[in-house]
């Protein structure tokens, strides 16, 4: 059977991330990385952004490098917790269409849609959904590439950065890859480009029209016969997915900032009840949550907690989540923006019920819970809530939450 896999990497993506906080930034020349300390700074770039990658300045390069190739660069120090946030984000995505989902780093992951087809459209349809889902949760950008296997959608995703979709048609790899640099091909680098170079072997359409035996005597046979699959388009390695979600989330942005206790709260006891069911819909039970609190601004905390024993039941993730939500209150003066909660450390459901000390009340929550779960299936969600969720009137908060 064709497979459908998709390759999708986010576009300048810590750039992008310090750009989208801060628009001043916006189409400036962006390096994140170490100090540049006025040229005299040791360490890397982790990226630059596309403005400053005109001036030759490249992830990996050492940051002094940058400072001579751009001194009117915005240098920038690496914001990883932001930047985690994203990626998360876009996880949360990508496993809205499948569970089989590789990610290779923070931006960039592997999707096999062979089996979503019937529930999300062609493949095509899939990966403007996902573009569109990724810009929603993020407002970034990503670029996808989609073909029959990793190497194609690997390939053609890097081709019409930023924003961009190729699609490789089923049976068209080889046609796709013939005008492509050698360069493209997985494990021509440093040492082998220059060779294969001198051989006249410019295009991986070159590499395809040559004799493997003398190809073999320049690189070896091992190498020779890898090069030569991957120029017929040929590339049967698994999407590596995890077969579970590794966490359950939902957020909530305020359609306007604010500190209205008795909003925040309300709003913080309908995303745990949300979690929850959703762990119960999927068999689960959570470790640790995590509460995410967002200030006007966009500045972004969260706090966790560990769940002994595990639950999959609203009111537990609310008795850590709601301290922690009013602790920040009391700090920080600044209007909330946006709430989330998130459960992970996720086990299978009933792991634990016999450890629980009160076991005959955690027996009727579970009962209670799968009566709830029982009606907002048959009538649709939200038709029953727990009484503290039907809330004061006059109240209205938008639920643009990310699945
Ligand atoms: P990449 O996807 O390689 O780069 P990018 O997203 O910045 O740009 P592009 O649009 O070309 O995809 O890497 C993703 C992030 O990983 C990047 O923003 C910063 C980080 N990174 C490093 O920290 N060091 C590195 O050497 C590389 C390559 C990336
Ligand atoms: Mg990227």
């Amino acid at each position: 059977m064709t497979r459908i896999i998709a390759h999708v990497d986010m576009d300048q993506f810590y750039a992008a991330v310090e750009m989208r906080d801060h628009p001043h930034l916006q189409g400036k020349p962006v390096i994140i990385g170490s100090d540049p300390k006025q040229g005299q700074g040791r360490g890397v770039v982790s990226t630059a952004s596309y403005a400053a990658r005109k001036f030759g300045v490249r992830s990996g390069q050492p940051i002094r490098q940058a400072w001579q190739l751009c001194p009117q660069g915005v240098f920038l120090p690496v914001d990883m917790e932001r930047y985690a946030l994203a990626s998360q984000q876009i996880h949360q995505v990508f496993q809205r269409f499948t569970p089989m989902v590789e990610a290779l780093s923070l931006d960039e992951a592997f999707l096999d849609l062979t089996a979503s087809q019937k529930l999300f459209g062609s493949g095509l349809e899939m990966a403007q959904q996902i573009k569109r889902g990724v810009f929603e949760a993020t407002r970034l950008t990503c670029s996808a590439g989609l073909a029959e296997n990793k190497f194609l959608a690997k390939t053609a995703s890097d081709l019409r950065k930023p924003d961009g979709l190729v699609v490789v048609p089923t049976g068209g790899g080889r046609e796709f890859l013939a005008p492509l640099a050698i360069g493209r091909l997985w494990g021509v680098g440093e040492h082998s480009e220059p060779v294969l170079r001198n051989l006249g072997i410019n295009t991986i359409g070159d590499l395809d029209a040559y004799p493997l035996d003398a190809l073999a005597r320049h690189i070896g046979a091992r190498a020779a016969q890898d090069f030569k699959a991957l120029a017929r388009a040929e590339d049967v390695r698994p999407v590596e997915g995890s077969v579970a979600a590794q966490s359950i989330g939902r957020e909530n942005t305020f359609e306007e900032d604010s500190r209205h206790a008795p909003l925040l709260r309300s709003t913080l006891m309908e995303l745990c009840e949300d979690v929850a069911h959703r762990l119960r819909r999927e068999q689960k039970e959570a470790g640790r949550v995590t509460l995410k609190v967002r200030f006007t601004g966009f500045e972004t905390h969260t706090r966790q907690a560990l769940l002994k024993p595990g639950t999959a039941h609203g009111p537990d993730l609310l008795a850590q989540v709601r301290p922690m939500l009013d602790a920040f209150l009391q700090s920080d003066a600044r209007k909330v923006r946006l709430l989330g909660v998130s459960a992970s450390a996720l086990k299978p459901l009933q792991a634990q019920v016999q450890l629980t000390l009160d076991e005959g009340s955690q027996q009727r929550r579970r009962l209670a819970d799968v009566a709830l779960d029982a009606v907002n299936a048959r009538f649709g969600e939200g038709t029953l809530k727990p009484a503290a969720l039907v809330g004061p009137k006059g109240i209205r908060h938008r639920t643009g939450f990310s699945k």
